[in-house]
């Protein structure tokens, strides 16, 4: 049994400020007990209330103030508290005691968001999904804050105000919320072209996950690895779930923001509740100091990456989520991501893009959180000991001892006193640096166009066709014709075929060539043809990473599976089915006509986990039905069953019936897809759960577009 890492465990540290009110009084802030908590203080039964009502005031005005600003960008976001075990020993690239020491239980809290909509916006926008990773490791706190896509939209960070400001709702009228399918952000983009990589995967399947247990993290940025010589390396950073790289589908996704818009946070927070503990493993690419220059690409840019096929990732270790929060807003909320938090063994690159966030986020948790003592909010302290000589400001919460806060001193004994380089202390690495000051960007920076085009020629054909819907869709929420004829011209340097397939949807051509210069992301004073795109690049045809065709598709554990039944189920058929997905961790759940219970043949209730009237097919991965005449008949006299089962068809999931559950089916589209690999009728449960695993049968796409669900 492995020790949870730090002088004290994490788990430990919350407890100490985690109260209870079971079994309490309630009593005022200053635990002066209550009587009365719903009556104010009143001058005569119906007089007016007075001022002296502490109990009043106390109460309306903590309730005035319960709100903080939310994140400027991933506000909306789900936690979790967990922890990071290494597989095997890194020394020779990383002193970091979390990358050499096996032994350890690293505690860590982890925190996924969405990045344009506000807190309280759906969980199932087309955006890039926030990854950010807090590590209590012995020797200080690591935050490792990424995305669940490798690349990010622009190079330099000061262009993120600008990129925010165009996908945020538009400053006049505060539409859209949570969408990047409109004028202001396609502006940006189509003149800024060093976002097509991060824009064609915001395209893709990857922006509408199934899960957030079934999305990728990266680091994104080339970080350094440095070991006790002091040697570096860089190093990028993945996360690999252990259930495979899964999405929905755009229809899906529109539909399920209505359904249940807390989707992905209440999937993440039933899996921990149930014990199925989502696991990521973490994998590092990893490159010698010498080969920095001899990809076709800068390895400080954070708009490329690395493919897999060049610089392969090498698993080290695994994190598992474990425990929800107890309380969202002192522990979600509250946490505060600092990429400029690193410890000895991990170091930053000159990526301009990192190095700008060294700064903005320690700067945004202060207008956040209010103060610079954001560290002592429980979720925010290190379990390594933190001693120094920042001092006061609003919300000090402890009491540093003695006469001194400086350092040297004598008076306080030379202490909190420094540590050499070889019992722990950080250090930065030693880059030498040979340059002039510069405001510009590097030519090696110009390549826009290589790896947007690797990404789409490595999509399989599914992938592709839900890319040009994509495009289609977002382009076609625009109204301006000189932006969509611009993002045009920009895709044709993806694909061809692609921009052709977006224009005929759009009632427009692509243009040959485009008036304005094309990359307007650069300074007034600079040669624009300079900075124009450099030429397409094929440095490798496809890399098999980058497509969800190429993931995990061996597990069905925590599948939804929407069991459709009424009175008088054959309870032979459900009882096998049910305990065969249940082997495998897959969760049931009876819809039925009503709430309630509803009988089997042999006369047993069952509890109904939704009646048909208070769900959808697009909160489920799977259909089943049981035979059972009685119930046939009841489900074929309910219209929304077969909704249910077309549009799940459509969304191309698996569908099994058994006996008499085949009525239902040809009742609906399905009565000539039974071919399909997925419809499964009268099959061995054994086959349900194959298909259910591959997640979709994408083979029916085409075929079921025409649906009318
Ligand atoms: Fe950022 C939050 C990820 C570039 C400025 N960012 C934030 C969060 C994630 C990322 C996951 C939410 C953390 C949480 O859950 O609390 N950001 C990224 C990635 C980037 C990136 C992967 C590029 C590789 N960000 C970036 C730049 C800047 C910022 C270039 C500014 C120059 N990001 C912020 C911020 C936020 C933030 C304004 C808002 C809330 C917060 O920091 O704590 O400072």
């Amino acid at each position: 049994m492995k020790k949870e890492d730090g002088k004290q465990s994490k788990t430990a540290q919350l407890k100490q400020f985690t109260i209870d009110p079971k079994n309490q009084e309630l009593t005022t802030r200053q635990g002066v007990k209550v009587n009365d908590t719903n009556n104010s203080l009143k001058a005569g039964i119906r007089g007016s209330s007075l001022l002296e009502d502490f109990i009043l005031r106390e109460k309306i005005t903590s309730f005035d103030h319960e709100r903080i600003p939310e994140r400027i960008v991933h506000a909306r976001g789900s936690g979790a508290h967990g922890y990071f075990e290494l597989y095997d020993s890194i020394s020779r690239y990383s002193k970091a005691g979390i990358f050499t020491d096996t032994s350890r239980k690293t505690p860590v809290f982890v925190r996924f968001s969405t990045v344009a909509g506000s807190k309280g916006s759906t969980d199932l926008a087309r955006d890039v999904r926030g990854f950010a990773v807090k590590f209590y490791t012995e020797e200080g706190t690591w935050d490792l804050v990424g995305n669940n896509m490798p690349i990010f939209f622009i190079q330099d960070a000061m262009k993120f105000p600008d990129l925010i400001h165009s996908v945020k709702p538009e400053p006049n009228k505060e539409i859209p919320q949570a969408a990047s399918a409109h004028d202001t952000f396609y502006d940006f983009i189509s003149l800024t072209p060093e976002t097509l990589h991060n824009q064609i995967w915001l395209m893709s399947d990857r922006a509408i996950p199934r899960s957030f247990r079934m999305m990728e993290g990266f680091g994104i940025h080339s970080y350094r690895l440095v070991n006790e010589k002091g040697e570096a390396h860089f190093v990028k950073f993945h996360w690999k779930p252990v259930l495979g790289v899964h999405s929905v589908t755009w229809d899906e996704a529109t539909k399920i923001s209505g359904a249940d818009s807390d989707f992905h946070r209440r999937d993440l927070w039933e899996a921990i509740e149930s014990g199925q503990f989502p696991e990521w493993e973490l994998g590092v690419q990893i490159v010698p100091e010498e080969d920095e220059h001899k990809f076709d690409f800068d390895l400080l840019d954070a708009t490329k990456l690395i493919p897999e096929e060049m610089v392969p990732v090498k698993v080290i270790g695994k994190m598992t989520l474990n425990k929800n929060p107890d309380n969202f807003f002192a522990e979600t909320e509250q946490v505060a991501f600092l990429p400029g938090n690193i410890v000895p063994g991990i170091d930053f690159t000159n990526d301009p893009l990192l190095q700008g966030r060294l700064f903005s986020y320690r700067d945004t948790q202060l207008s956040r959180l209010g103060s610079p003592n954001f560290h002592q909010i429980p979720i925010n302290q290190p379990v390594a000991k933190a001693h120094h000589n920042q001092r006061d400001g609003h919300m000090q919460t402890e009491i540093p001892k003695g006469q001194t806060a400086y350092f040297p001193n004598t008076l306080g004994g030379g202490c909190p006193h420094l540590s050499k380089i070889a019992e722990g202390a950080f250090s930065s690495y030693e880059e030498k640096i040979d340059g002039k000051k510069i405001r510009a960007r590097s030519e090696s920076f110009n390549d826009f166009f290589s790896q947007p085009a690797l990404f789409y020629r490595s999509l399989a054909d599914w992938e592709k066709s839900h890319v040009a819907n994509a495009y289609s869709f977002e382009l076609g929420k625009c109204n301006h014709k000189h932006i969509k004829e611009r993002m045009l011209w920009m895709i044709a340097q993806i694909d061809d075929e692609l921009a052709e397939e977006v224009a005929g949807n759009l009632g427009l051509s692509v243009p040959e060539k485009i008036e304005e210069p094309i990359n307007q992301a650069i300074g007034a004073d600079a040669n624009v043809a300079d900075y124009q795109p450099g030429p397409k690049k094929i440095y490798l045809d496809k890399s098999t990473a980058l497509s969800q065709a190429n993931t995990k598709f061996d597990s069905i554990a925590t599948r939804k599976i929407a069991f459709l039944a009424a009175d008088g189920f054959k309870m032979d058929d459900f009882k096998q089915m049910k305990s065969a997905l249940e082997a495998e961790n897959a969760v049931c759940m009876i819809i039925a006509p009503h709430g309630g219970a509803i009988k089997c043949d042999a006369g047993m209730e069952h509890p109904v986990g939704a009646s048909i009237t208070t769900t959808e097919s697009v909160l489920f991965d799977a259909i089943y039905i049981p035979g059972g005449q009685s119930s046939i008949d009841a489900l074929s006299k309910t219209p929304k069953f077969k909704k249910f089962i077309n549009e799940t068809l459509k969304h191309c999931k698996a569908i099994a019936a058994d006996n008499e559950g085949e009525e239902l089916l040809d009742e609906t589209y399905v009565k000539d897809f039974k071919d399909d690999k997925a419809v499964l009728i009268n099959a061995a449960p054994d086959a349900f759960i194959k298909a259910i695993g591959q997640h979709r049968n994408w083979d029916r796409m085409k075929e079921t577009e025409g649906i009318p669900v």
